[in-house]
């Protein structure tokens, strides 16, 4: 257990904290603050969980960081579980009964229910990982299948008509309507923004990986930075500015997609 930042002991300064936590509205979770959280089946790693049902969230999104020999090959997800690994930073092997592959930054493996998901870091640099797992929703005569690239690898398109906010999807979802969820990163150049407050029944988890925003959740505005997590739950007002002097605002987040609600 302790910190996620090894930040121990007495400080200088007073205690404070960005970290908002509106449960079942939306959270900003900051890295200060957050705790190493023990898994069965992880090794030499560790590991926070961001976002929970605990919070509102229909998924579990962990950041782990596998250190020298960190790993889970013990297998993670497999009966109704669909999994999305992604590396943020340094390098690992995954795997699962499909596919074998040696992910470096941008590299991701989509696992989908049935089939449990193991990795290894056989390197000596610690590997930073976004992890996302949630209970698959089936669909007659369709099977989500697995999935493995490098985000790098693919282009960047246009984000409604904004020729300065670029997307891109880690999964054919748009496509195949064998996947109840997607993943995509929205980058935002300087001084752009989303074009309206989206209010959808769509929840997300987002991991900033570069750059600063001002994110309006529920009606409250709030600074963000890379290496902050947002957790919006269903219909929670949403948009941001990429704000700052040097780096895009870009984030990976999740979202649920082509399944009606059911009753
Ligand atoms: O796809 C989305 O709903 C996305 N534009 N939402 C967001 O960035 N908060
Ligand atoms: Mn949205």
């Amino acid at each position: 257990m302790g910190y996620m930042n090894n930040s121990i002991g007495y400080r200088e300064e007073v205690l404070c904290t960005r970290s908002v936590i509106k449960k079942n509205r939306y959270a900003v979770i900051e890295p200060d603050g957050l705790v190493k959280n023990v898994i069965p089946g992880f090794e030499n790693c560790d590991i926070t969980i961001l976002g929970s049902p605990e919070m509102g969230a229909s998924f579990v999104d962990y950041l782990v960081t596998a250190k020298e020999g960190g790993k889970n090959t013990a297998g993670f997800g497999g009966g109704k579980l669909e999994i999305f690994f992604y590396v943020l930073e340094g390098s690992v092997t995954a795997w699962n009964d499909d596919q074998n592959v040696h992910l470096t930054e941008g590299g991701y493996l989509y696992s989908p229910a049935g089939k449990k998901l193991y990795f290894e870091n056989s390197g000596k640099e610690d590997a930073k990982i976004f992890l996302y797992k949630r209970l698959y929703s089936p669909l007659e005569g369709k099977e989500a299948y697995t999935v493995a690239g490098n985000i790098n690898d693919v282009p960047w398109v246009e984000y409604e008509g904004m020729k300065d906010v670029l997307v891109k999807d880690f999964l054919p979802s748009a496509k195949d309507l064998a996947f109840d969820m997607n993943m995509h990163v929205l980058k935002f150049e300087m001084g752009t923004s989303h074009g309206y407050i989206e209010t959808h029944v769509q929840e997300h988890g987002a991991y900033i990986y570069s750059g600063k925003g001002m994110y309006i959740l529920d009606g409250d505005w709030i600074p963000v930075k890379k290496g902050d997590y947002i957790f919006m739950d269903a219909y929670c007002p949403q948009a941001g500015y990429g704000v700052g002097r040097n780096e895009d605002f870009a984030y990976i987040y999740s979202k649920d997609c082509n399944r009606d609600i059911e009753l």
